[in-house]
């Protein structure tokens, strides 16, 4: 999965959700009977997706116009690697927690379309970067249809995207969320200064995709873009005096971030990503759930650089990345 970019259900609460019919085999997708074994126990709690594993289908994002894109985009059940032996059947967009980054400009106008390949149960897409009709434009797809929305985006910045199907709690926390950067128009006024930028996504896990677990639990897992560190081949590679914009997104559902970069400082931070909203200086920043930043910090030295949120207990349960720089 493109970690670092820019490069489940509750068993008894999936019957209840709007669509789910658990009798009906799932004819239009492709079910690996043998997944359905290997990954047992740990995500015995499927509900109506027992036996789905549907391949990752690459987003499609075409600019037709100086102020117009069309996107098309995938919501479908598909197995990712939370933890090291640790399979995990999450919803997502296009096969991938989180989905896919997408980047638009200031001014755009989008033509949306979402292809439901889920064949049991509704889901939707709220972009929080765009202003519409919540109850027409943000609208369920059923299962095995399409969706077609247009909206126009707002204010530069960085933006959660979410399924917004009821109950959108178990739809965030299966994994159901991404990022929209839009473009300033006239870019930050650090532009000039970036070496290497990063997106990650903070969200988090809940024992056995449990509905309860969701409303009242701890999380099991706090990941930075999907997957706990153990997952991740190869650390994020920069050079002494880069600095390095980090475009980071704190999906939730339930947990505030207190983003923090071990061995440096976050010299410029845009709350959300707006280049209205610039803070200078800070040792740690707060990303609200459905929130997030742009921060630009310099590492000076060469190591090993961690970024974490600060609330430690979520860094055990997997909030953690790394940077290494070297000369
Ligand atoms: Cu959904």
């Amino acid at each position: 999965m493109g970690l670092f970019l820019s490069a489940c259900g509750g068993g008894s609460i999936d019957d209840k959700v709007d669509g789910a019919n658990t009798d009906k085999p799932a004819n239009e997708v492709n079910v690996k009977t043998e997944d359905v074994v290997a990954d047992t126990p740990k995500i015995e709690n499927i509900g109506p997706h027992k036996g789905i594993d549907q391949e990752p289908v690459p987003i499609k994002v075409e600019r037709i116009g100086e102020h117009e894109v069309d996107i098309d985009m995938t919501s479908q059940i598909t197995n990712i690697e939370l933890d090291k032996g640790e399979t995990y059947k999450a919803w997502t967009f296009n096969g991938t927690v989180p989905g896919p980054v997408i980047r638009v400009k200031e001014g755009d106008k989008l033509n949306f379309n979402l292809k439901n390949m889920d064949p049991k149960i509704n889901h939707s897409v709220d972009f929080h970067s765009v202003y519409a009709s919540p109850n027409k434009d943000f609208a369920d797809v059923k299962p095995n249809e399409s969706g077609t929305f247009s909206y126009e985006v707002g204010s530069p910045g960085v933006y959660m995207y979410h399924c917004a199907t009821e109950p959108v709690l178990q739809h965030i926390a299966n994994g159901m969320y991404g990022t929209m950067i839009v473009e300033p128009a006239d870019g930050y006024p650090t532009d000039n200064e970036i070496d290497k930028e990063i997106t990650v996504v903070q969200s988090e896990f809940y024992k056995d995709g449990k509905m309860e677990e969701m409303v009242n639990g701890e999380p099991e897992y706090v990941v930075f873009n999907g997957s706990t560190q153990a997952v991740k081949d190869e650390m994020i590679q920069a050079k002494v005096g880069d600095k390095i914009r980090i475009n980071f997104v704190d999906a939730g559902p339930n947990e505030v971030s207190s983003f923090h970069v071990i061995g440096t400082q976050l010299e410029t931070v845009y709350v959300d990503g707006d280049p209205r909203n610039v803070v200078e200086g800070l040792q740690t920043s707060m990303v609200p759930v459905s929130g997030s930043i742009v921060a630009e910090c310099t590492v000076e030295k060469p190591g090993i650089y961690s970024f974490v949120t600060h609330a430690f207990d979520h860094v055990t349960k997997g909030a953690l990345g790394k940077i290494e720089v070297t000369e």
